[in-house]
């Protein structure tokens, strides 16, 4: 592994970092300036200096050049920098490239998350996943850097050029390793589909958070479970997925999963190895998309988690669950775009499901509950069941697997059962129950 792990006791590294832009249209905003200063501090270094620049023609040995490059390398001086972070994507000679001439580490997006996320990762199935990420990462730079291997390496292969055997090899070896991970997420992914579906048979009906990082998915979370997830100003506080039981006033026992955030560029490996996660997610029966609407960047945010969540799904071949919003950080919300927001409530509501939130304050989350009762509760329909004395073992699954509303009682003995059912329910009662279901079950309107 090139990436070392970073040691807390020592004392902060010092980064300057540059957001590169080409067309204005992509001038970084005040929103992007800090998301990447939050970034860097989630890994735990010092900022030296952060500033956006112009590239107008960026070029293919440094990225940077000129004036700019000049500066950088005055500033890594001067600032006794020990990594410099390029907040775009730099290619592998381009790295290396700036590596030389800066004299310091060089890191880039993708590698910056990755950091971050190897330092988060706790549980095993998140170390697996991040260090997936990480060997698929150096596996596209290995194809990259042939050159450079060859150069540096040497060696004494018979077969071929002499770079091209340790590439090969090198190749070779972190195949290997991602075919072993990837088995040991698949046995993980087997876990989790076990624990799935033995509560889709105790009928829990999963709804998941997902959101832009820092939304507050966790801090809601937290609020409609009273669980006590780690939640922070910090982008990727959360990076396992955590699921709690959700007390629903209607329909009873939920459980709530709390996701891994998404962010702009997120690295295609990392989507790629957090599907295992992510699954719990997209086999939810209701998404809450939680946005932060206090950002200036929420619109763009939008964007990115509808993006990934398509991509995910159709790496997963399924169909997103039906999905409402939360529009969260109300309260920092000022009146005049309070006004906007209802608004535009009104303009969208018969498109999307969107609830104003406060997760701090509490504000909107009743509205919300009902929101998640609602939309779950779509699909289903009423139905009367007839059982005689002799059901005992029908009327025992009735109550274990369905919502029973009502029991009545007739002078005859025969008691009459009112069911609400979804789809699903129906589905497997029908199933179960195949000659019951022709005599003694009947809709009712
Ligand atoms: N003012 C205000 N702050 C909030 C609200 N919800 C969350 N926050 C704050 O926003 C920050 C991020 O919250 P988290 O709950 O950790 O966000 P998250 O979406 O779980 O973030 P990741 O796990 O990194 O993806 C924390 O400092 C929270 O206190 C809110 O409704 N109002
Ligand atoms: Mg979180």
């Amino acid at each position: 592994m090139t990436q070392k792990p970073i040691d807390l006791e020592q004392p902060p590294e010092m980064a300057g970092i540059i957001i590169p832009w080409t067309h204005v249209a992509d001038r970084p905003g005040d929103e992007r300036l800090s998301e990447t200063a939050g970034l860097v501090e989630a890994l735990g270094c010092e900022l030296a200096f952060l500033r956006a620049e112009q590239v107008r023609k960026p070029t293919p040995g440094y990225l940077l050049s000129g004036g700019l490059l000049d500066r950088l390398i005055m500033d890594v001086k001067g600032y006794d920098c020990s990594m410099v972070i390029i907040d775009a994507s730099l290619t592998p000679i381009q790295q290396r490239n700036l590596e030389t001439k800066l004299g310091v580490k060089v890191i880039d997006r993708t590698g910056l998350i990755l950091e971050i996320f190897g330092l988060r990762a706790r549980t095993k199935e998140g170390t697996l996943q991040v260090e997936l990420a990480r060997l698929l990462y150096e596996r596209s730079r290995l194809v990259r850097t042939w050159t450079h291997l060859e150069r540096q390496r040497g060696g004494r292969g018979f077969l071929g050029g002499p770079g091209e055997t340790q590439l090969e090899a090198d190749k070779r070896m972190i195949d290997r390793a991602v075919g072993r991970l990837r088995r040991d997420l698949e046995d993980v992914k087997r876990t989790r589909r076990v624990q799935r579906e033995g509560r889709k048979r105790r009928d829990s009906r999963v709804v998941a958070l997902v959101g832009y990082t820092n939304a507050g998915k966790s801090t809601l979370f937290n609020r409609l479970t009273g669980a006590d997830v780690m939640a922070k100003d910090m982008p990727f506080a959360t990076l396992d997925t955590t699921i709690r039981k959700l007390d629903l006033p209607v329909l009873g026992e939920a459980s709530l999963v709390d996701t891994v955030g998404f962010i702009s560029d997120l690295p295609t490996h990392l989507v790629d190895s957090f599907r295992a996660t992510l699954e719990e997610a997209l086999e939810a029966d209701l998404l809450i998309h939680v946005r932060d609407r206090s950002s200036d960047a929420d619109e763009d945010q939008k964007r990115d988690v509808l993006d990934v969540l398509q991509q995910l799904a159709e790496l997963e071949r399924v169909e997103l669950p039906p999905m409402i919003e939360v529009w969260n950080k109300i309260d920092l919300v000022p009146d005049f775009v309070r006004d906007g927001l209802m608004a535009e409530l009104e303009r969208t509501q018969d498109r999307l499901v969107a609830v104003p939130v406060s997760a701090i304050t509490g504000e909107g989350v009743d509205e919300l509950i009902q929101a998640i009762e609602d939309v779950l509760d779509q699909g289903r329909a009423r139905f009367q069941a007839h059982l005689t004395n002799k059901d005992g073992a029908f009327r025992a699954w009735l109550y274990e697997n369905t919502q029973v509303e009502d029991e009545t009682y007739s002078d005859t003995g025969e008691v009459s059962l009112t069911l609400s059912l979804t789809k699903d329910e129906f589905g497997r009662l029908a199933a179960r129950f195949p000659k019951q279901l022709n005599t003694q079950i009947e809709k009712v309107d």
